[in-house]
């Protein structure tokens, strides 16, 4: 298929007034009912009316109430239509209980449910499934299933039927529609407009007691949304509800979100802390999404980034100011590292604002979602506090209920500050992890500090432009004490010497503080300069790293040139870990080594072929020797953080449960996993029992735990996720790839849901020496899958493939291996449009 390209945009021919459904549900055989009011629009290219459709089978069409016989295609139909508005009635049957790409209308567990982000409306009925027309709609649903829930305020019910009323103008894209036997977590919620809006989260019976943390981030949300930014919620019902069958996290479908259960449903006993936090966020994210998504949309699918990078960025602010911003921020740009730079550094790199495409669910990626919430934070940085407001303010009150561009969005700082933002422009249009290289030196009591900056070549992008990049920077004096304060600069050319009157005569600068923005800072710092930082920096995000980059430093010599731990590293940790000041989830961060993919990325960097096993084998060593080091510290964090009294998920007491796990897990490399087998028993939350269980896995010794594990939790299918999880992404060296060959035939492996299928091939990809064994088992076994995965449920699939995009890193056998992996792939007949995109890109 011919890619799709911004630059070929046009208006769409027709718009839409009204959209009016009646779904008559029955599992294989679906009726749809729509009557449509069009309208030609005189700004767009006139022509007959050209519907998408997709899997459709017409029954009957009419327009004003003559029947017509439109040509249909396999993606759509055309029809002659009045040059004046008109109505379009159509009936169309489809096949939910067919439907395992759980993209349009479908079933899962008997419940009916739909996906429409990014094109899935198509595969409901005929229509303009394209953002940037949009209509309220109304909704009817006949069937016998108690609860028959669609977007807006609820209209008349009665036996077998409901009927729903959205009055909002909205993109086909946000559509939903669900149908079950649901039981209702219920709650209310006054606006600062003085709403009353009803708050129901539709479960399963038997999970209607794991609801109540996710009512109460839903509650905070919408709080936090009228403080913040002055946005009340707009209609008299908000409806979640959670689903077993889902290829992402969560969909913010207008009034009736839905979410893949997992970010929903948590209890102490079932979820963990992390669960908890990511479950605050999600329902943050597609609540905030009502205004930066429903309101004001996305004129077309390139510029995704203006709804997802903006709430991203409002969900990640959330989590900070709900949690504490330093660690949230660490996480942050740990998950910016780890995907979004990787994806930016190899075959798949692509802008913020991509220019092609050939899937649009394959741009659902790091890029469009991290690094574009990374540069709301940069423009905000630019245009200050004020601007920030008062261009927020604007884009609100100039845009509300339209379809937008980038160009709109940076059109209303550009007019609310008078400011030139046509180089900021850059970071949507140029793809690439821009490097920048600093050096410093102190003259006369002035603070001398070279920068320059670096874009690589990426993908059809060979030569760039440089970026506005905003650094924060200061400075430690010697005595630990602030040399200078943050100073906030903005790089624009590609070398700049900028001076700070300093007053002293020695100082480390701490550059990019708060990682001020996306780039690979090169600064060469010595050891004893970052063990300066690691104590001292008034900057939390640049005190984590610079431990970071003692431990990188460390685990780099032991894998290039097999030196022993650095004992540097090992003496600058024990300060921290000893100092009850320092907040508990902070130091458990400070304490935990960068991933072996992050080190396989420096290594290759530096041009060293990274070997996995070394690379494993350097971990553990390391993590070995801080074990043995600081055994008393560790054994005295571990006793005396375990919490008193009841679980609670806030983030006083997950932090003290992050450091005590992270003390465990280095504990029991040393104490044949004594303290693991006794906390997996004892544990009375699910945070400390996957916690001992993930350190017992790692040392070779969970088999009992995993047995007892899966006898108490069977039945329970998210908990059951984490079994098969932990066995695969916990094993040390290769073996994860037997293991998850191994749970590949367990009969618990319910590959069709995206859910299980992540937990076991997800968890292999996330094992870098299992991924990578070097017999090329764990390559094999993920290709098998793909390729049986892929005519069922193409985006899981090809999303999932992106696993194999560093090939190109490795050995020439392990290349191979993937190359041939990836080739196979390539040549499976019949493979998706989703997976080929994918696998062309990387093979390219
Ligand atoms: N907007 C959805 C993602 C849709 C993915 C389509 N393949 C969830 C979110 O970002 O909130
Ligand atoms: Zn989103």
């Amino acid at each position: 298929p011919r890619p799709i390209r911004l630059s070929q945009y046009r208006k769409p021919a027709h718009r839409v007034d009204r959209v009016d459904l009646t779904f008559r549900l029955h599992p294989s055989r679906t009726r749809v009912l729509a009557r449509i009011a069009f309208r030609p629009d005189p700004e767009g290219p006139g022509g007959p009316l050209r519907l998408d459709g997709e899997g459709l089978r017409l029954i009957e069409a009419a327009i004003d109430g003559t029947p017509v016989t439109p040509l249909i295609d396999p993606a759509g139909l055309s029809v002659e239509a009045p040059d004046r508005p008109f109505l379009w009635e159509a009936e169309v049957e489809i096949d939910p209980a067919a439907n395992t790409a759980l993209e349009g209308l479908y079933m899962s567990n008997g419940m009916y449910c739909t996906q429409c982000e990014a094109e899935g409306f198509r595969k409901i009925t005929y229509y303009p499934d394209r953002p940037d027309v949009m209509a309220p709609f109304d909704v009817r649903i006949e069937s016998d299933l108690p609860v028959l829930l669609s977007n807006g305020n609820p209209g008349r019910a009665g036996k077998g039927f409901a009927e729903w009323s959205d009055p909002w103008p909205k993109p086909a894209y946000l559509f939903a529609l669900v149908a079950g036997d649901l039981i209702a977590h219920s709650d209310r919620f006054t606006t600062a407009e003085g709403r009353e809006v009803a708050l129901n989260i539709w479960v399963r019976p038997g999970d209607e007691d794991r609801c109540a943390y996710a009512m109460d981030a839903l509650k905070r949300s919408m709080a936090w949304d009228e403080r913040v930014y002055g946005r009340a919620y707009d209609l008299d019902v908000f409806n979640i509800v959670a689903v077993d069958d889902f290829n992402m996290g969560a969909m913010e479908n207008k009034g009736l979100n839905i979410f893949n259960a997992r970010y929903v449903l948590a209890s102490p006993q079932t979820a963990t802390d992390a669960d908890y936090a990511r479950i605050e966020a999600i329902i943050a994210h597609e609540y905030f999404h009502n205004w930066t998504g429903n309101r004001i949309t996305c004129r077309d699918w390139f510029q995704l980034c203006l709804k997802e990078g903006l709430t991203v960025y409002r969900d990640q602010q959330f989590s900070g100011d709900e949690r504490g911003h330093a660690v949230k921020r660490i996480e942050d740009v740990q998950m910016l590292r780890a995907r979004q730079f990787r994806e930016d550094a190899g075959p798949l790199a692509h802008p913020v604002r991509p220019e092609s495409y050939v899937e649009i669910n394959n741009f659902y990626t790091a890029t469009v979602y991290e690094k574009g919430a990374e540069v709301i934070g940069m423009l905000r940085r630019i245009v200050c506090e004020d601007g920030w407001r008062a261009g927020l303010d604007l884009y609100f009150d100039r845009h509300d209920g339209q379809a937008c561009t980038i160009e709109d969005w940076l059109a209303v700082f550009a007019d609310a500050t008078g400011r030139d933002l046509s180089q900021f422009a850059l970071w949507y249009s140029q793809a690439g992890t821009p490097r920048v290289t600093l050096s410093s030196r102190i003259e006369d009591g002035t603070l001398v500090v070279d920068l320059r900056q670096d874009v690589p070549a990426t993908p059809g992008q060979p030569e760039k432009l440089p970026h506005a990049i905003p650094v924060a920077l200061g400075a430690v004096a010697r005595d630990g004490t602030e040399a200078l304060a943050t100073q906030h600069i903005v790089l624009t050319r590609p070398h700049e010497t900028h001076r700070f009157a300093i007053g002293t005569g020695d100082a480390v600068v701490s550059a990019l503080r708060g990682f001020s923005a996306p780039v690979v800072l090169d600064q060469p710092l010595s050891n004893p300069d970052r063990a300066l930082l690691l104590a001292h920096d008034t900057d939390p995000f640049n005190r984590w790293e610079s431990g970071r980059e003692l431990a990188r430093d460390a685990l780099l010599r032991m894998v290039r040139d097999g030196a022993a731990p650095d004992p540097a590293y090992l003496d600058a940790l024990g300060p921290v870990l000893a100092d009850d000041t320092i907040e508990p989830a902070f130091r458990a961060m400070v304490l935990a080594l960068p991933g072996d993919d992050d080190l396989a990325r420096s290594l290759a960097e530096g041009g060293t072929v990274p070997d996995p096993d070394a690379i494993d084998a350097a971990r553990r060593a390391l993590a070995l020797a801080v074990a043995r080091r600081h055994e008393d510290r560790l054994a005295h964090l571990f006793d005396s953080l375990a919490e008193p009294g009841p679980y609670s998920p806030e983030a006083g007491p997950a932090g003290r449960r992050a450091l005590r796990g992270a003390a465990l897990s280095r504990l029991s490399r040393i104490d044949g996993g004594a303290r693991a087998r006794a906390l997996v028993e004892s544990a009375d939350n699910m945070t400390d029992r996957l916690a001992a269980l993930t350190a017992l896995v790692a040392i070779g010794q969970a088999d009992d735990a995993l047995a007892a594990f899966y006898d108490d939790w069977k039945s329970d299918r998210l908990v059951l996720d984490k079994w098969f999880s932990v066995q695969v992404a916990a094993a040390p060296g290769d073996s994860g790839a037997q293991a998850a060959a191994r749970l590949t035939a367990h009969p618990d492996f319910h590959w069709r849901t995206p859910n299980r299928f992540r937990a076991v091939i997800g968890a292999l990809g996330a094992n870098h020496a299992s991924f990578h064994a070097a017999d090329g088992t764990g390559y094999d076994l993920v290709a098998d899958w793909l390729i049986r995965l892929d005519p069922l449920n193409p985006q899981t699939a090809a999303r999932m493939s992106t696993l194999f995009d560093s090939w190109r890193r490795y050995d020439a056998g392990r290349q191979e291996l993937m190359r041939a992996a990836l080739t196979r792939i390539a040549g499976k007949t019949d493979l998706s449009r989703d997976t080929s995109e994918m696998v062309g890109r990387m093979l390219a």
